[in-house]
Formats: C-alpha cells, sequence, structure tokens
C-alpha cells in the first residue's frame, strides 16, 4: 500500500476523494490504536474533502509498531467495514506518525505548529493515569514526569508540556479533545491537566484554565482487533499488501461538546454531532453498550463463549444481559433529550448479533480494573443511592472476579494494568465467597466507597456464590435464576 498503488487498486474501493499533497496537519493525535484509525480518522477523512486543514499527525507513546507499518505507506491503510456486504476504503487523513520516546523533536515541534489548534486522545482509561478527581501523582510514569516535565512520557505530561511551550512563545493553545470511553471524558481530562500543571508551575495552570477547552466526547464504533484473517482479505481484495488494516461495524457515532477555542473542524458536515448534552449521551452508551458488553466478555468466556456474536446466540447470556439493560440499568439514567430508550437498547443488541462481526471476549476482557468502575459500579451505586435491586448487576462485578481466579489458577496471563495484584488475590482464592471477595474488594482504586458499603458487599458475596465454580454449568444456572 502506497499512494503509487492507489490508482490501481480494484475500482469497488474508497480511496481518498481530495488531494492529499495539499492536506495541512491540523491535529494532533496521541494513541493512534485501531480505533482511533477506524474511527475519528475516518470522519477527518471525510473531513479534509471540505477543509483540508485538518490531517492528523498520529504519535505513539511507547511503541513504534504504529510508525514502523503505517509510515513506509505513507500514512495510507485500509478500513474494512463490516456487514452482510463487506466494503473496504483506503483512509488517507494521517500524514505523519510519530513515536513518542523516540521522537521526542518532531513531537514537540507539532505540538507548537500554529496550524494545529486541536489534540485528541484514544489512550484507554489506564492512560490518563487518573485519581479520584484528579491525577494519580503516585502512578511511577507521573511522578517521574512531574521530574523531569520538559521530557515526558505520558499522555498528560506532553500536553501540558505542549502548552507550557505555546505560552511561552505568545502562542495560542489547542483544544484537547479526549476520544476514550469515560464519563465526563473531558472534564475529567481537565481536572487531571490542571492538576498536573499546578505542581509543575501555577501560572501555567491558571493559563490553561483560564484559556484551554476540553470538550466532552462520546464515540462509538465496535472495532474488533486486527487478525490475520482481515490482514489476508485486505490483502486478497486490494492485490496489495496492507501492514496494517483495521475493521469495525458500519454504525459509528461521534458526539462532541462545541468547546473549541481555537476554532473547530466543520465536524457536523461529516456526521459528527455537535451537542451540549454529552454528559447524558457518553453515560448513556457507558452504561447501556459498554457495560453489557462486559457482561458478556466475563460470563461469556466462563460460559466457554469466544466471540460476542457467539454469545448472543445463548438465550441464558443474551436474556440476561436485556434484562440488566432494561431493569437494572436504564432506570438509574438521566436520559438526554431525544434518546429514545428503546430503540438503544434494540440497536445495540443487534449489533451485537451481528454475525460478520467476530468481535473477541478476551479483547472486551482487558483492563477490567479499568473499565468496571465507569462501565458497572457508577450503576450500582445510584441504584443503592436510588433503593433499586443490584443483585444482577452483582453477577457481573462476580463474573469479573471469577474470570481473574480462573486466570490465576490457569497461571494464564492477565491483561490489565493491575494484573499483577489481580492475579496474586486471584491465586489466594479458597472457594469461600466471603473470603475471596474480601480479597479483591480491598483494591481501593477499583471500588472505592462501595468496598465498606454492607449492601454492596452482601450482593458481591451472593453473588459470587451463585456463580459456584465459575464453570461453565454453574454460570449459566445462575443467569437463569437472575
Ligand atoms: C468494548 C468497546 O473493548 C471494549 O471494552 O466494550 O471497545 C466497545 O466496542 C466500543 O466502546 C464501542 O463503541
Amino acid at each position: 500500500m502506497s499512494p503509487a498503488t492507489l490508482p490501481g487498486l480494484p475500482a469497488s474501493v474508497q480511496r481518498p476523494g481530495y488531494d492529499r499533497d495539499a492536506t495541512r496537519i491540523g491535529i494532533v493525535h496521541f494513541g493512534p490504536g485501531a480505533f482511533h484509525r477506524a474511527h475519528q480518522a475516518v470522519y477527518v477523512d471525510d473531513l479534509l474533502a471540505h477543509d483540508p486543514g485538518w490531517a492528523v499527525c498520529a504519535v505513539s507513546l511507547r511503541s513504534p509498531d504504529v510508525r514502523d507499518a503505517l509510515q513506509p505507506q505513507d500514512g495510507l491503510y485500509t478500513l474494512a467495514l463490516l456487514g452482510e456486504r463487506p466494503s473496504l476504503r483506503v483512509i488517507g487523513s494521517i500524514r505523519e506518525v510519530l513515536c513518542a520516546p523516540q521522537q521526542r523533536r518532531a513531537v514537540m515541534s507539532r505540538l507548537v505548529d500554529p496550524d494545529v489548534r486541536l489534540v485528541t486522545l484514544t489512550i484507554t482509561e489506564k492512560g490518563y493515569c487518573l485519581s479520584a478527581d484528579g491525577i494519580d501523582a503516585a502512578h511511577p510514569d507521573v511522578s517521574r514526569d512531574l521530574v523531569q516535565p520538559e521530557q515526558p512520557i505520558t499522555a498528560i505530561g506532553w500536553l501540558v508540556a505542549g502548552l507550557r511551550e505555546r505560552r511561552e512563545r505568545g502562542l495560542a493553545p489547542y483544544t484537547v479533545l479526549s476520544c476514550d470511553n469515560l464519563a465526563d471524558n473531558g472534564g475529567r481530562l481537565r481536572r487531571a491537566v490542571l492538576d498536573y500543571a499546578r505542581r509543575v508551575d501555577r501560572g501555567l495552570a491558571g493559563w490553561i484554565e483560564d484559556h484551554v477547552g476540553f470538550p466532552r466526547s462520546m464515540v462509538d464504533s465496535i472495532t474488533p482487533a486486527t487478525d490475520d484473517a482481515l490482514r489476508a482479505q485486505v490483502a486478497s481484495a486490494l492485490g496489495v499488501e496492507d501492514a496494517w488494516p483495521v475493521q469495525r461495524e458500519a454504525y459509528a457515532q461521534w458526539v462532541v461538546e462545541d468547546d473549541f477555542r481555537a476554532g473547530r473542524p466543520p465536524f457536523e458536515r461529516v456526521g459528527v454531532v455537535i451537542s451540549s448534552e454529552v454528559e447524558g449521551w457518553d453515560r448513556a452508551k457507558l452504561r447501556l453498550l459498554n457495560a453489557p458488553h462486559s457482561a458478556l466478555a466475563y460470563l461469556g468466556l466462563l460460559t466457554g463463549m469466544g466471540t460476542v456474536a457467539e454469545a448472543m446466540r445463548e438465550p441464558v447470556l443474551a436474556g440476561f444481559i436485556e434484562r440488566i439493560m432494561r431493569e437494572d440499568i436504564l432506570p438509574t439514567l438521566a436520559l438526554p433529550v431525544g434518546f429514545d430508550p428503546d430503540a438503544y437498547i434494540g440497536a445495540v443488541l443487534e449489533r451485537f448479533r451481528n454475525p460478520a462481526i467476530a468481535h473477541l471476549l478476551s479483547q472486551i476482557a482487558w483492563d477490567g480494573s479499568q473499565k468496571l468502575p465507569v462501565r458497572v459500579l457508577g450503576t450500582m451505586a445510584d441504584a443503592l443511592a436510588q433503593g433499586g435491586r443490584i443483585d444482577r448487576l452483582a453477577l457481573v462485578v462476580a463474573g469479573w472476579l471469577h474470570f481473574v481466579v480462573r486466570q490465576a489458577r490457569a497461571g494464564a496471563e492477565l491483561s490489565d494494568p493491575m494484573s499483577a495484584q489481580l492475579l496474586r488475590i486471584g491465586a489466594a482464592a479458597t472457594g469461600d465467597a466471603a473470603h475471596d471477595v474480601a480479597g479483591f474488594l480491598a483494591l481501593e482504586s477499583v471500588f472505592g466507597a462501595l468496598a465498606t458499603d454492607a449492601r454492596f458487599v452482601a450482593a458481591a458475596v451472593e453473588a459470587y456464590a451463585a456463580l459456584g465454580d465459575g464453570g461453565p454449568a454453574a454460570v449459566a444456572r445462575a443467569l437463569a435464576a437472575a
């Protein structure tokens, strides 16, 4: 794949409908993983046909893999849209790919480039190093950045280093847009940036507070990780090798709050919804899509399922997640205007059932320590405050605990920033529900105040016991009865 091979691609493959050479970089993006390349970069690809000033400089914070794959292709890659009739499209919006630890000067040059007015992020929940209401200054990467703020390694370290340099040069700041699955992602990122900046330079923190916009956003599109089947399918359809194609479902949504103080891309021309109610949307999405996704992941893996669509073909699992969505989660939500809960729930279930998508449950099971608090535990805290039931949602939490215990016993890996602690607790499990649950509830950063709520503890212990040995039969029985 390269600019030279574009004209020879089959006619059915969509390619950039604008002159790539005439585009200018206007966005720096941290974390160009598959989700960014299948979602925001595609909206930007549409955008460039209207305004050439918003091409992307994609910056990886750790690994050189994306740069090494995409740079030889001049940033081009294929997106496969999965559906009854899959379609392929070459995306051209990424014009530069950098690996921050190896190319510090190039990253900083982009951050201070006056043409760059927007910095976006998809660094996953753990990449923010958040504390309850700011930054986790005890996190090893953050404490290192606080000692050497000119040579950052964290995303927030980079954001602040760039803003500091802009301020010193008398340049206007960029807008910072989080595109991760966190409730109030803009607000949380803003508080973390300010917390960090105050520890580095109080004057800078005041300037950021007064001048930098941190719009909230809600992002949505199911994006299974790239696998060999996709690479082979793309190579045979295109007749050329693509080092790193990506795939996603056809559906995508992006809702963004209008807090762009340095001008913003003409997003509304390409289907991005500009809304003042993002918080309602992102909470609804996290709770009604991501929470059932995580529920399917843990409970599905325990019952021997491999993918989301497979799990949805099991009436016990599909029925359980529909019940939690309608009866347990929905009542806790303050719905945004225009949000039709029945249609939303129906559409999510349909998307999960999509047989054209092999979305591995093991992919969704990653990072449970970061995902459960935003996806499930907040709902449980709200339900408790409203006097609602939490017994079924407790089965989701218990499913995660059994999953961790299972991995620990099998000596298997756990992809989670807290894997060492989790596996230690999992290995110490005896099968006694009160004992095992207590071990996990000691994880303050995951359970917070819920760990000392007697109703939560009782529900968690009961649910853990209901899942028995965590084997397929016990789990299926518990879900059928719930
Ligand atoms: C999934 C999400 O991997 C996961 O945890 O729940 O990536 C989900 O597919 C997206 O948020 C859908 O927009």
